[in-house]
């Protein structure tokens, strides 16, 4: 689009050197406008800039205003030392800013991610210091922008822009011998279980602030599930025993106070007794009819532990907890001599609607599949069967323009839930063309068969595995597979 064309990039690091020199290749004039007289960025890079003849360097210069009718025209720029104004003519302006966040003054003080950014809890601006809250780019991982072009007067050049933005992304991640993995599905589905397993197995474990951030959200989940199980409970008409009732006011009443603890001595105990209650137990093994994680009873069955002032969760604890992704989220690997960066992303509605076109240079997409959510209903939509939304949400994504191309590999998760569960559910709850009864076998092929049978494009690498993802072993052997596969297919 901008090719042979005069553009400008506005910054002084790493990121807006890789842009000018991406751009000169095919730009007739490059522009690089900097507020002081020398660059930040690694020398390396500016000795080889230096060369190029048609980067033109605006020293001692910011930009006052973009200039254009219909479109960008010209940017009018001020020296910052004479304060003299001057104007380039420019079809495009590239404002590239750094990938690495203001945070340096922070390291050591409160826990940063491997980019820099701070990591705060699930869903707010917590930090792992009490009192420190953090918001907005030293945090948002997600939102963050490499580039951003300033021609954007209309939907067909917010367009062409992406597509510049795009091809700069793709030219540096070959560069860096990066390969992208998009760990896709839907809600629940097991991704970021899968992703745990990552850091366990390949980069150290958890640190001491994300156990604590695991311990807060494991005790906070005891009490928003219990809410779950005596409402579910009520709906069900399932009446717990008498005693139990005075304990059930008292735990909606606790709910309400506040309290430096997330969980009081006083909530514990009536955490374990309310526990005892065989119909809390009964309304749990009927799940399916409503929303609770399921292994709620792996932690109601420990709330003592839990409870317990110097508890740090395990990794089993880890592994099962739950927490619906928002954002992004990268672990990147080191796999023979390549970065292996792998994303993990929501996978509920509302979550998939922001990730969903944001990715365009996918080398392998790794869609989990929940195999035993086959009779459970939709966490956004009460009357949609879980398997039904992701059947068709396999079909949109990978025959999408932007991952068609990308090699596949289906993860058959949650195998363990799913033996259980078909030997006493019928598949035909969520299929009605399935008419192979509590076979397991049978069950599987189908499912498999409902799922490949969408993809468009055999063209590629198609991999499918079983899993459970919480047996880190399972994981290892399986991972290890798909270094195998995917570097003999690179
Ligand atoms: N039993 C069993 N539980 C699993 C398995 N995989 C994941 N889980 C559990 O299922 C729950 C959901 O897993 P997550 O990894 O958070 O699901 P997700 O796909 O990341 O969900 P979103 O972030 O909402 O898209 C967690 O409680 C996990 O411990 C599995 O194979 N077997
Ligand atoms: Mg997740």
């Amino acid at each position: 689009m901008f090719r042979q064309e005069n553009v400008c990039v506005v910054g002084g690091g790493d990121v807006a050197l890789e842009d000018v020199m991406f751009l000169a290749r095919f730009c007739t004039k490059v522009h690089l406008i900097h507020r002081r007289d020398k660059l930040r960025g690694s020398k390396a890079m500016q000795k080889k800039a230096m060369q190029r003849k048609n980067i033109i360097w605006e020293w001692n210069s910011v930009v006052e205003e973009f200039l254009g009718e219909e479109e960008l025209e010209r940017v009018k720029v001020k020296d910052v030392k004479t304060g003299e104004f001057r104007t380039l003519d420019v079809k495009g302006a590239f404002l590239a800013i750094d990938h690495t966040p203001n945070t340096q003054m922070f390291k050591g003080q409160v826990e940063l991610n491997d980019h820099n950014y701070i990591i705060t809890k699930p869903n707010c601006t917590y930090t792992s210091v009490e009192g420190v809250f953090a918001c907005g780019d030293v945090m948002d991982w997600v939102y963050r922008q490499a580039s951003t072009s300033g021609n954007l007067r209309n939907k067909k050049d917010k367009k062409k822009n992406k597509i510049i933005d795009q091809q700069i992304e793709k030219e540096k991640n070959q560069q860096e011998n990066k390969i992208q993995i998009l760990v896709a599905g839907t809600g629940d589905s097991g991704k970021s279980t899968f992703v745990k397993q990552m850091k366990i197995l390949y980069k150290g474990g958890f640190s001491k602030t994300e156990k604590k951030l695991y311990r807060d959200i494991i005790r906070e989940n005891l009490k928003i599930n219990m809410k779950r199980l005596i409402r579910a409970s009520e709906e069900l008409n399932l009446n717990l025993q008498k005693i139990n009732l005075p304990l059930v006011d008292r735990f909606f009443e606790i709910l309400q106070e506040k309290s430096d603890e997330i969980i009081t001595e006083e909530m514990k105990d009536i955490l374990v007794s309310l526990w005892k209650d065989p119909t809390l137990k009964e309304t749990y093994n009927s799940r399916s009819l409503f929303q609770i994680p399921d292994s709620t009873n792996f932690y109601m069955d420990k709330v003592q532990q839990i409870c317990k002032i110097n508890y740090s969760p395990t990794k089993e604890d880890i592994l099962g907890s739950r927490i619906p992704t928002t954002g992004v989220k990268e672990v990147i690997l080191d796999v023979n001599e390549q970065k292996w960066v792998i994303i993990d992303v929501g996978g509920q509605r509302s979550e998939r609607r922001k990730w969903i076109h944001q990715f365009d240079s996918i080398n392998l997409m790794i869609f989990v599949i929940a195999m035993s959510e086959y009779d459970q209903k939709l966490f956004e939509e009460q009357n949609i069967y879980r398997m039904a939304e992701t059947l068709k949400f396999f079909k949109k994504l990978v025959n999408d323009k932007l991952f068609k191309h990308a090699d596949l590999i289906i993860l058959l998760n949650k195998i363990d839930l799913f033996e259980e569960k078909i030997q006493k559910v019928d598949l035909n709850v969520c299929f009605e063309d399935y008419q192979g009864g509590l076979d397991k076998d049978a069950a599987i092929e189908f499912i498999k068969d409902k799922f490949t049978s969408t993809i468009q494009n055999t063209n590629r690498n198609i991999w499918t595995h079983f899993s459970c993802a919480t047996n880190t072993e399972m994981i290892e052997n399986i991972f290890e597979e798909i270094k195998k596969n995917v570097q003999q297919a690179l």
